[in-house]
């Protein structure tokens, strides 16, 4: 594997999975490496650094690679200790969250992400999935302020990448997060303002649905 030095994250800068780690390193002040990857031409260095999924994000760190990003976000909560814990101290909690970020990879990214690449019945079936995970993510949240018992936390972190991913929910999937989920709207809305890792990791919401409306074009959807 070409040598990496220090710490480098392979990505696709609209990959929510990848966002997420970028929202992992910035809250633990990492200095990173960021290289872009074309995943319609993948460079000799993802394939070697993940060759069982060739897919980003990969963490490099000291020339050894880290693939999915939960484990990533694991990863880094475990090795740079600065600011304050992602995951809470005890086993009931840890086990809550991860339970949580699961839900979300399952639920909300897998939901989102079919329904943005397809339409007709495979695209309303994956909305009707992906409004009810939206509810029920916002039940978890209930009055907190964040998911994170003790503020900011793991299921923040993995989940900030809908409040931009949401643009596009909202348009290819004729709803807003507003009028069905606005405690998680108001999170949303409240991740960006007062955390400097979420409000600078995001793109922007509208070159996001710029990209994957030419993605539905080249896949014949638009
Ligand atoms: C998902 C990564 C993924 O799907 C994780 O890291 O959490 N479970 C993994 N990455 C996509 C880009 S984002 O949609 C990817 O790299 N796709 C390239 C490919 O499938 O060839």
């Amino acid at each position: 594997m070409e040598a990496v030095k220090g710490v480098a994250l392979l990505n696709c800068w609209a990959s929510p999975y990848g966002l997420r780690c970028k929202v992992a390193l910035a809250e633990k002040a990492v200095e990173y490496e960021y290289r872009e990857e074309n995943l319609m031409d993948k460079s000799a260095l993802l394939l070697q650094a993940n060759p069982v999924h060739k897919k980003v994000p990969v963490l490099i760190h000291d020339g050894r690679a880290v693939c999915e990003s939960l484990l990533i976000l694991h990863y880094i909560d475990e090795v740079w200790p600065t600011g304050a814990p992602l995951l809470p101290a005890e086993p009931y909690g840890r086990a809550q969250a991860r339970f949580w970020a699961d839900f979300a990879d399952k639920k909300i990214f897998d939901a989102g992400i079919k329904m943005v690449r397809s339409d007709g019945e495979v695209a309303a079936e994956a909305r009707e999935v992906l409004v009810e995970a939206l509810k029920t993510l916002e039940g978890e949240l209930g009055e907190k302020a964040y998911f994170g018992s003790e503020g900011f936390g793991f299921v923040d972190v993995v989940v900030a990448p809908i409040i931009v991913w949401c643009h596009a929910f909202e348009k290819y999937g004729g709803f807003t997060l507003e009028a069905e989920a606005p405690k998680l709207a108001a999170w949303g809305k409240r991740c960006v303002a007062e955390r400097e890792s979420v409000a600078k990791a995001l793109p922007d919401g509208e070159k996001l649905v710029g990209f994957l409306g030419s993605l539905r074009k080249h896949l014949g959807l638009e």
